[in-house]
């Protein structure tokens, strides 16, 4: 069993697709293990986004994550962390195959609806970024 960090971006949340999108994961057998509601500081989202300090669009980026509320999820199955990135698709919608949560609900390349952790190492750094091990529960018992 594996987990990752889920988050439903401002744009997402503010299209009111948060039910469409947990319903996404529930359909293809992925658990939510803990979820909450929160807004970001800027400060906060460039902590999150560090990896990305020195891209063209980190400022913006960190602008947009911390404009409004974002559902963090830890989400838990088998293969998750790679499955979760095959059913967010492609980063920019434009190049997302159909059928993925990008290509339904993105906006663009920087409000894409979705994030995902990418690596056994960033989701535990992710998912210790949001949630503490008391907050992580079993969804099946
Ligand atoms: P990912 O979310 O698919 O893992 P990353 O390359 O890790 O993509 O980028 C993190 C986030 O930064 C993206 O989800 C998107 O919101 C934003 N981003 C990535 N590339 C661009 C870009 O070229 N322009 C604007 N924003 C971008
Ligand atoms: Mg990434």
């Amino acid at each position: 069993m594996e987990r990752t960090l889920s988050i439903i971006k401002p744009d997402a949340v503010s299209k009111a697709v948060i039910g469409k999108i947990i319903d996404w994961f529930e359909r293809k057998g992925i658990r939510i293990v803990a979820m909450k509601m929160v807004r970001m500081s800027k400060e906060q989202a460039e902590a999150f986004y560090a990896v990305h300090k020195d891209k063209p669009f980190y400022d913006s980026l960190t602008d947009f994550m911390s404009s409004g509320p974002v559902v963090v999820m830890v989400l838990e199955g088998e293969n998750v962390i790679q499955k979760n990135r095959e059913i967010m698709g492609a980063t920019n919608p434009k190049d997302a195959a159909p059928g993925t949560i990008r290509k339904e609900f993105a906006t663009d390349v920087e409000k894409n609806a979705v994030h995902g952790s990418d690596s056994p190492e960033t989701a535990k750094q992710e998912i210790a970024f949001f949630f503490s091990e008391y907050e992580l529960l079993s969804s099946t018992k």
